[in-house]
């Protein structure tokens, strides 16, 4: 007789909440702010499993900095930090208006995200490389040598964009900041960051690479490429997880970090791994520094989770009301980032509710006066701009092979023949 067995079954994971249902947030596995020790940078990977699994928080609730990662910092720094996400924020908001007002065709907040990028760059130094995703707008916004309205400029793909319209609104790319060209691939951000900075190693040079990647994109095989790669070879990189909870429509469950956590892989991986609350503009600033110093002294690469929650829709083409609960952000238990650097500041003693509104005011106008000015180059939306049909073929050979200087000759006839249909149509 044939022993009955259980009939099979695969386990698809769900949120806990859904619109009309709230989200029981208990899943987050969240620790007290200042409880997670904080190793030498030149721990074992293998001792760093308790940090990716638990959660290294520095501000408390009352807005104190705690335990052993609370990092030296001057308030001077705190308020140029609270002053970048501020911008970062004021920009975000008005760019998402300007979508609604057809002035640019596609935006990418990073509502609520916006501790992780602005308290990362100030763990980097110049000539250092970031291979970031679309949601990191704030590593550029946190410095003054890259023009807003240049940026605003690539969102419109008018004359003063200075990538002319070869890159969607957002893939912003600019060498000289550190900011590798975003790629809308996901996941390829590592594996080229692993390169860099191997090729870095190799050279014998003293610059890391910092990579980005959402929770959604861990689960591409890349992921794994580059954490095999950086462990081999000890690349000087830091493998940035941002889990905001959401890869669009789709829960962070699904990618893989139901049973454990995106920070674990890095520790299976044979990385030093640590899991940081994201909100938390200290113990960003404070484990983005430990990273950067653990590469910089050839101690290895480092995995961090840092956990979120992306605040507003995916994009500008993504409705979150069709599949998670309206109030998901204000009940979040990592909170705003915003609001916790400010309480902390205030705790300082070194801020008030009416600096940090004034702040907030200057951050807008400085937005609406760049908005203006961008607008007044035009753009696709706004004016039909459509940038010569040469420069598709400019900036990627010194000297352009045959093949494509046949191609372009082609591009051209084909144009003008359009252009004399359309003419002819018209008339
Ligand atoms: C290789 C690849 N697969 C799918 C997509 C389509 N896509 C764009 S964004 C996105 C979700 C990514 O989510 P996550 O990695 O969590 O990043 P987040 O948007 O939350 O910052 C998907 C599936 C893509 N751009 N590239
Ligand atoms: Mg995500």
């Amino acid at each position: 007789m044939t022993p009955t067995r259980a009939n099979l079954q695969l386990h698809v994971p769900e949120p806990t909440g859904r619109p009309g249902h709230e989200t029981d947030f208990g899943y987050l596995r969240v620790a007290p702010a200042g409880s997670v020790p904080r190793p030498a940078v030149d721990v074992s990977p293998l001792e760093t499993a308790p940090l990716a699994e638990s959660l290294i928080a520095v501000l408390d609730a009352e807005g104190r900095a705690v335990g052993p990662w609370a990092p030296e910092v001057d308030p001077a720094l705190l308020q140029r930090g609270m002053r970048a996400m501020l911008r970062t924020r004021a920009f975000d908001a008005r760019m998402h208006v300007a979508q609604r007002q057809r002035k640019i065709s596609f935006y990418m907040q990073c509502l609520g995200e916006e501790a992780i990028a602005c308290a990362h760059t100030m763990a980097l130094e110049p000539g250092d490389m970031c291979f970031p995703s679309y949601r990191q707008q704030g590593l550029l916004l946190s410095r003054d040598d890259v023009s807003m309205v240049e940026m605003m400029c690539q969102a419109m793909s008018n004359p003063r964009d200075p990538l002319r319209g070869r890159q969607m609104p957002v893939m912003y790319s600019y060498k000289r900041a550190g900011f590798f060209s975003i790629s809308g691939n996901l996941a390829t951000q590592f594996i080229q960051a692993v390169g860099w900075a191997m090729a870095s190693a190799i050279k014998g040079d003293s610059r890391i690479a910092s990579a980005w990647i959402g929770d959604g994109a861990t689960a591409e095989s890349d992921f794994h490429t580059a954490l095999t790669f950086a462990h081999v070879y000890r690349a000087p990189v830091i493998l940035n997880v941002v889990n905001n909870q959401w890869a669009i429509s789709t829960f962070q469950a699904i990618a893989g970090g139901e049973t454990t956590t995106f920070a674990q892989r890095g520790v299976g991986s044979g990385l030093a791994s640590l899991r940081v609350d994201g909100n938390d503009f200290l113990a960003v600033l404070a484990a983005s520094r430990w990273a950067a110093e653990r590469a910089r002294g050839n101690f290895g690469p480092t995995l961090i989770e840092w956990v979120t929650y992306r605040g507003g829709a995916h994009s500008t083409s993504d409705d979150p009301s069709r599949y998670r609960p309206a109030n998901d952000w204000q009940r979040f238990p990592l909170g705003d980032p915003i609001a916790r650097l400010k309480q902390h500041l205030i705790v300082l003693g070194t801020w008030s509710d009416a600096q940090h509104e004034e702040l907030q005011r200057q951050m807008e106008a400085e937005v609406s006066a760049a908005l203006k000015e961008a607008e007044s180059h035009g753009g696709t939306l706004i004016d039909q701009h459509v940038p010569p049909i040469e420069s598709m073929f400019d900036d990627v050979y010194r000297d352009m092979p045959a093949h494509l200087q046949g191609q372009l000759k082609q591009a051209r006839a084909e144009w003008e023949q359009q252009s004399h249909a359309a003419v002819r149509q018209e008339g």
